[in-house]
């Protein structure tokens, strides 16, 4: 049983007594305390591959600030390593792949990877589960298809993934090849997180709002479905919720509230009263403040805070997140006075 189910009501459109709320990339380098346990760690995948560090880095921010849920810590990339591309993180930069997937060849070669690479991240639900003790929600995550074949292509990181978007247009072939693997690939990470115990899912496709509307459709969306279609319920049977987000995706969210998830992430340009008016009886809604405002002065993180709550209104299936990350020079007295408007204001406005 979980102590706080708000976020889980929330995700269900079901009454809640206040907003709940948790944040993109909340357990991370914004936190000394963070920064500390990686510089311990050695590495980044060290702490993820370490279920003990992954879940002491994951309670870090529930141990400041009182969220409605906590995040796996792990990446998004974990997939395309077990895959054998070699990953690695340095301090300061992106990520980066020994090997680049950028031809036939090399797609060609790819296979689903067997899930028992990925067995330090399933452990880590198990320990992370253990330790927060049914106080408030896990939510598993996977980067979309898409978005994953961005950073094989790439090999790494980039400035506007030049190499993805011509091979989607030159090649729609080999990119279809691509991500149908990366489908097959997330939909088993997935389920195997489901069956670790995990609360809810999410998918992050933080580079598909680069394509055009058809190819997003085609190349990002579709292979999205594929994966929510192919999820288990979890142990005690019943279905996980599930979230969709596509930063850049404001435009689509037509099709992705008919992708079969039961929310979707908003980044900071989508206004989130029409969105909720126009999609808020059938998906529920997470989003949308810039990470940037947290960036700005206790005062003003407040006002936001107000506004998006005013903006979302009290009817059922708001989850408060931020439209994108946290940034690491986010100050965490501001990531408090946040928290503690959501809750604060989102309560008085269900009683007025
Ligand atoms: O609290 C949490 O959310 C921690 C777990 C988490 C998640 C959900 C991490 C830890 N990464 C992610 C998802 C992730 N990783 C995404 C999707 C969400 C998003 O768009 O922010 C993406 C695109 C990545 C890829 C990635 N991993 C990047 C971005 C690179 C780029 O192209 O801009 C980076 C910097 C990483 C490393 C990473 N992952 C997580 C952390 C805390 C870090 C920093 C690593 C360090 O300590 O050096």
């Amino acid at each position: 049983m979980i102590q706080n189910d708000a976020f889980l009501r929330a995700l269900r459109r079901q009454p809640t007594d206040y907003t709940p709320i948790w944040l993109m990339r909340q357990a991370g380098r914004y936190l000394p305390e963070y920064n500390k346990t990686r510089a311990t760690a050695g590495s980044f995948m060290k702490l993820a591959m370490t279920p003990e560090l992954a879940t002491e880095v994951t309670l870090q921010p529930l141990a400041r600030f009182p969220l409605d849920a906590a995040i796996l810590f792990s990446d998004i990339l974990t997939v395309p390593d077990a895959m054998g591309l070699g990953l690695s993180f340095a301090a300061g930069e992106g990520p980066k792949f020994a090997r680049k997937t950028d031809n036939e060849q090399a797609i060609s070669a790819l296979a689903v990877p067997d899930m028992n690479r990925l067995r330090y991240v399933f452990d880590a639900v198990t320990t992370i589960k253990k330790a927060l003790n049914g106080h408030v929600p896990l939510i598993g995550f996977s980067g979309s298809p898409f978005t994953l074949a961005c950073y094989m292509i790439e090999g790494g990181s980039s400035e506007g993934f030049p190499n993805v978007r011509k091979l989607a247009y030159a090649r729609p072939d080999l990119m279809k090849q691509l991500i149908h693997i990366n489908a097959q690939a997330v939909a088993a990470y997935l389920n195997e997180q489901i069956a670790a115990g995990v609360d809810a899912v999410m998918i992050f496709d933080t580079w598909g709002g680069l394509l055009s509307s058809v190819a997003y459709q085609n190349l990002s969306l579709d292979t999205m479905k594929e994966v929510l279609a192919r999820l288990n319920a979890n142990a005690a049977g019943e279905k996980v919720p599930t979230i969709l987000f596509t930063k850049g995706g404001g435009q689509w969210l037509d099709g992705m509230a008919n992708s079969g998830a039961d929310a979707l992430g908003l980044d900071w340009t989508v206004d989130i009263a029409q969105a909720r008016q126009r999609f808020g009886g059938k998906v529920a809604l997470q989003g949308n403040l810039d990470p940037l405002v947290l960036l700005t002065d206790e005062k003003t993180v407040a006002r936001e805070a107000d506004t998006i709550i005013h903006a979302a209104g009290v009817q059922p299936g708001h989850v408060f997140n931020l439209g994108h990350g946290i940034v690491p020079q986010t100050p965490p007295e501001n990531v408090a006075v946040l928290v503690e408007t959501v809750h604060r204001v989102s309560r008085e406005m269900r009683l007025e």
